[in-house]
């Protein structure tokens, strides 16, 4: 009975093939045990969990009240906005709520009052996670479509923004690209961005409200018109170059630039007509988990994988704690129809007890000197268990064993430095007249160049004579009449030619010697 139901279990996720299973229990040769499959969590209703910021700052209706009027009937101006009624008032929430009254709810901006200056709004949705998009991005425009706007979304909660799509009446004019449709894309342009004409054009404000952005026209073309053949948009997902991260967001800015004009230009004597309204904005989209999890919750007000297969982390993107013998990876779709789970395994469990703490895949035994070690070690480490620095580069020490940016490089300066090592806190070992952590900066009365070199002159110790001027350190400016390397000497006492302004002759060794002694003399009697 008992092995019937565990057989069951077993046949489960192999048969359906959507990766919604982690883990089942199975009996074997060797007895019951756990088999591990590639999972995701469902698609959910992505706007339930969402942050919204809406700017500039005093963009949103109703402070003070205002009139509005519609596009079909511009004498029709009843409406009003007034954000201190809330049976008035317009806040962004509204976008989000559900339009189960039948009546639209939205969010409103002010009207175009100030035109010709631009109408500008930015909306910016903040999950604070991952999210894979699975359907269409759908926006709903109450009273008119905009006839420019704009999709970014980050995949870094906001640091970096991408543009995502374009949506104008007119794409040339806009944004100067040409006008495309998602349908015409093929399996290499998959993830393009481009602009679009569809969503832009004047078609009476209650006939044409929605803006889309087109996943599933962009999955259909690897998986059919019906999103039949999954297998394949799996199988494209894991093979192709940036492909998952394109349908990847952790935020989404629309930026409108331009509301619905109702007709071809601005009538300036009703601006009341011209503003922006959203009622709704459906992200449909499922927790991005590296298929190391099958659950994502909302917990302290962000959404989080419940990570399986021994991995942790908001998305499942690193080993547990004891479970990095080997690297993380991600688990894949492939083979098909289960995919792999790729887990995290325990310390001293797979490779007969060789921790190389997630910098090496390999161990090896050494037979003559009956040990174990790790083979190639990653993330410039190296050692038997990875677990030193590659020289040249030194350990972090704020930094876990485990991390992949454990080891620093020592960036020595070439020139400063005897060598390219440096000791546990980052400092490199300087040459003569060098000094500073990477031996780059000179020491006092050393000066740059290609190396620290003694100062020849400076305003100290080693000033210029007879009026010469110090240069950068490295030599004395001369007036005419004074050569040596202090200006110590007069030309007319070292050649009797330079006196009567003949052709100045080199000094020899000898005289400038003995100039020098004959300054350091007089430095003397002066004392
Ligand atoms: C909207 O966001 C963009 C950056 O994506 C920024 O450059 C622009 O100034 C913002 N516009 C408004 C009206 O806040
Ligand atoms: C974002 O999520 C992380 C991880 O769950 C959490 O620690 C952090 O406080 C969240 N940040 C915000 C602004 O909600
Ligand atoms: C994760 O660790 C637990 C506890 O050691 C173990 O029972 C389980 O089999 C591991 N799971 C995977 C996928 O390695
Ligand atoms: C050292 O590691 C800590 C913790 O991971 C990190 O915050 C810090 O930036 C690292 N320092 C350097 C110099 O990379
Ligand atoms: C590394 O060298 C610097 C400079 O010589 C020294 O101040 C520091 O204490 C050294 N650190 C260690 C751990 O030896
Ligand atoms: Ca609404």
């Amino acid at each position: 009975m008992l092995y019937l139901v565990a057989l069951l279990l077993h046949c489960l996720p192999l048969a359906m093939g959507q990766y919604d299973i982690c883990k089942s229990w199975v009996t074997t040769d060797d007895g019951p045990s756990w088999e591990f499959y590639a999972c995701q969590p469902k698609a959910m209703r992505m706007k339930d969990y969402v942050t919204v910021r809406v700017d500039p700052a005093g963009i949103t209706c109703g402070d003070p009240p205002e009139r509005f009027c519609t596009h079909e009937n511009p004498y029709l101006c009843s409406d009003e906005c007034d954000a201190s009624n809330p049976d008035l008032a317009h806040p962004p929430k509204l976008m989000f709520d559900s339009e189960d009254e039948g009546l639209a709810t939205y969010w409103q901006s002010v009207t175009w009052r100030r035109y010709p200056e631009p109408l500008l709004a930015n909306i910016t949705l903040s999950w604070n996670k991952s999210i894979e998009l699975t359907d269409d991005i759908v926006i709903t425009f109450e009273y008119g479509r905009p006839t420019i706007m704009m999709l970014e979304k980050s995949l870094d909660n906001g640091r970096t923004w991408h543009p995502y799509q374009y949506y104008a009446d007119d794409c040339m004019e806009a944004f100067s690209m040409p006008a495309r449709r998602v349908r015409d894309l093929s399996t290499t342009s998959a993830n393009r961005v481009l602009c679009t004409e569809e969503y832009s054009r004047w078609a009476g404000s209650k006939k044409e409200k929605t803006v889309r952005f087109e996943v599933r026209d962009r999955f259909a073309i690897f998986a059919g018109p019906d999103l039949k053949n999954m297998d394949n948009l799996y199988t494209r997902l894991e093979s192709a170059k940036g492909l998952k991260d394109f349908f990847t967001v952790t935020d989404l800015r629309m930026r409108l630039l331009r509301p619905a004009l109702g007709g071809t230009y601005v009538q300036r004597e009703n601006l009341y007509k011209y503003f922006y309204a959203v009622s709704n904005i459906e992200v449909t989209g499922r927790c991005k988990c590296n298929l190391h999890a099958n659950l994502c919750t909302f917990k302290e007000g962000s959404l989080q994988c419940e990570c399986e297969h021994n991995t942790t982390g908001q998305d499942c993107g690193k080993c547990k704690k004891n479970f990095r013998s080997r690297s993380w990876r991600a688990g894949s779709y492939l083979p098909l129809p289960n995919g792999s789970p790729n887990a995290c395994a325990a310390a001293g469990s797979a490779f007969g007890n060789c921790e190389c703490y997630g910098h090496s895949n390999r161990c090896s035994y050494i037979d003559f000197l009956n040990v174990v070690t790790c083979v190639s070690c990653k993330h410039n480490t190296r050692g038997q268990h990875c677990q030193h620095c590659r020289l040249g580069f030194y350990r972090n020490s704020s930094a876990e064993l485990d991390d992949e940016n454990v080891c620093i490089e020592c960036n020595c300066n070439q020139i400063g430095s005897m060598h390219d090592r440096c000791n546990e806190t980052g400092y490199c070992e300087c040459k003569e007249g060098a000094m500073g952590p990477k031996c780059d900066d000179c020491l006092p009365n050393y000066y740059w160049r290609q190396g620290c070199f003694p100062n020849v002159c400076d305003d100290e110790l080693l000033l210029c004579q007879n009026g010469g001027t110090c240069y950068q350190n490295q030599r004395c400016v001369c007036p005419v009449g004074f050569k040596g390397v202090l200006c110590q000497q007069s030309r007319c006492e070292a050649d009797k030619k330079d006196c009567n302004g003949g052709p100045s002759a080199r000094g020899s060794l000898g005289t400038i010697l003995l100039g020098v002694l004959a300054l350091q003399l007089r430095g003397r009697v002066d004392l």
